[in-house]
């Protein structure tokens, strides 16, 4: 007998190792239903949430959870399923240790006009290995029919062929990050300290006083300003209207005035732009709805406006601390899109600096060279906006980290200079400020991002 077990033990031995798979315990995976976002019915979120399901049993590495099992399990330790709101990152990974599975999958399904957009989040409930594993964010322009169909690829994206610039978490270490819509290419700006604020000898009264140290935790910047063909995306998948185009137009430049035209808006902004030129005519409120719209679509972190302090750090991304043409401003033209002397022989008003940078108004974004945290135009091109309110005497009273503006203010600042500025707003420490509906065509904006 005892020979009997002993050779059928080295039997099952062998068969193991011909197929190791079958011999190893799968580890638990609970998929929870896809939360249903804009257009999407929770029958549709519901039904990719099965082919998921599927489609992961099918890999071979993972012992599913089907879904009545999540109930059961849930209903059996009083749990709230929280298939329909997985949004707090700490009760899903209590829910996921509660139901004895370390890795959770999560995510959405949302509908912007004819693009479907599917977010997937695998989560490691594990108590020593917490943390997000992987992340992947599809788009697929196509019917009901054929989303169900792409699912599955969406499955093999996430657990064998993931695209690592879209993946990323805090601890990555990695160093940019792409969403996924838009292109738009994120650089991380490692968290530091610098002094805040400038002379009062530059242009713009005492707000920029007292200079002073603050310090910042790491975030990621876009690389570039939001761009008309970007900004024409969010238009197009979340059906939103500018405020000059609600609200009685945009004010532009025309002959050697500044004058609200009721037809101009991001469209028109009263000069010919090409797609990858900055958005302008777009106001605090605009700017905001596009992060937020962004916000809706995935979950791999949060999009915001820079705040003040973000926006300034970033922009002394040189050796100096300082823009490279603060010894010699004919250098600003090598840097910067400046109310140049191109820009002269069209706006005949403006008080330009004495180089050319070649562009009489905006410039397709990129065109000048980037900073040391990789970012482009944070000089001149569109004024940016940031996510503070705007407050004279603030730097008297802010906090040293992370400060995130006054609690009220008569507008929001917005930062950089543009086309139709000189060194004297085009530099690192000038504060402009407008309210929350204004709109002209030089004001545009570019977004920050933390990873969950
Ligand atoms: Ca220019
Ligand atoms: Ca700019």
């Amino acid at each position: 007998m005892k020979q009997h077990i002993t050779a059928l033990t080295l039997i099952l031995a062998f068969l193991c190792l011909l197929n190791a798979e079958r011999c190893l315990a799968k580890e638990k995976l609970a998929v929870l239903d896809l939360e249903a976002k804009n257009a999407v019915t929770k029958d549709l979120a519901e039904a990719v949430s099965v082919i998921l399901r599927d489609e992961i049993h099918k890999i071979g590495r993972y012992e599913v959870i089907g879904k009545e099992d999540l109930k059961a399990i849930a209903k059996r330790n009083s749990l709230l399923l929280q298939a329909d709101n997985p949004t707090d990152g700490e009760d899903l990974i209590d829910f996921g240790r509660s139901l004895g599975s370390r890795l959770l999958l999560y995510g959405s399904l949302a509908k912007f006009g004819s693009t479907y957009s599917i977010s997937l989040t695998l989560l490691d409930t594990g108590k020593d290995t917490t943390g997000i594993k992987k992340r992947v964010n599809e788009q697929c322009r196509c019917t009901q029919a054929d989303l169900l169909a792409s699912t599955k690829k969406i499955a093999g994206a996430l657990f064998d062929s993931m695209n690592p610039n879209r993946s990323l978490n805090a601890s990555s270490g990695k160093d940019s990050w792409v969403e996924p819509i838009t292109g738009l290419v994120f650089r991380k700006v490692a968290s530091g300290c610098f002094s805040m604020g400038g002379p009062i000898r530059v242009k713009g009264g005492d707000d920029k006083m007292p200079i002073h140290e603050i310090c910042l935790d790491e975030f990621f910047m876009a690389d570039r300003e939001i761009s008309v063909e970007q900004f024409g995306k969010f238009i197009e998948f979340s059906g939103y209207t500018t405020e000059a185009e609600r609200r009685g137009g945009c004010v532009v430049a025309e002959g050697n005035d500044w004058i609200r035209s009721s037809s101009a808006s991001w469209k028109n902004p009263g000069m010919r732009q090409s797609p990858n030129e900055p958005a302008v005519c777009i106001s605090w409120n605009d700017a905001r709805e596009f992060a937020d719209w962004l916000n809706t679509t995935q979950h791999g972190g949060v999009y915001r406006l820079p705040t003040e302090a973000e926006w300034e750090y970033a922009a002394g991304g040189y050796d100096s601390g300082m823009p490279p043409w603060s010894a010699d401003e004919r250098a600003i033209c090598s840097y910067a899109n400046v109310a140049d002397q191109s820009a002269k022989r069209t706006w005949a008003e403006l008080a330009p600096v004495s180089c050319n940078d070649t562009f009489s108004t905006t410039a397709p974004t990129g065109s000048f060279p980037k900073n040391d945290w990789g970012i482009h135009d944070i000089y001149g091109n569109a004024w940016e906006w940031c996510e503070d309110w705007y407050s004279p005497g603030y730097y008297r009273t802010s906090p040293s980290e992370n400060p995130r503006g006054p609690a009220s203010g008569p507008g929001k600042v917005l930062r950089g200079g543009s086309w139709a500025n000189d060194e004297n707003l085009v530099n690192k420490s000038f504060r402009h400020w407008r309210p929350i509906d204004f709109a002209d065509s030089t004001t545009g904006f570019r977004l920050v991002f933390n990873p969950i």
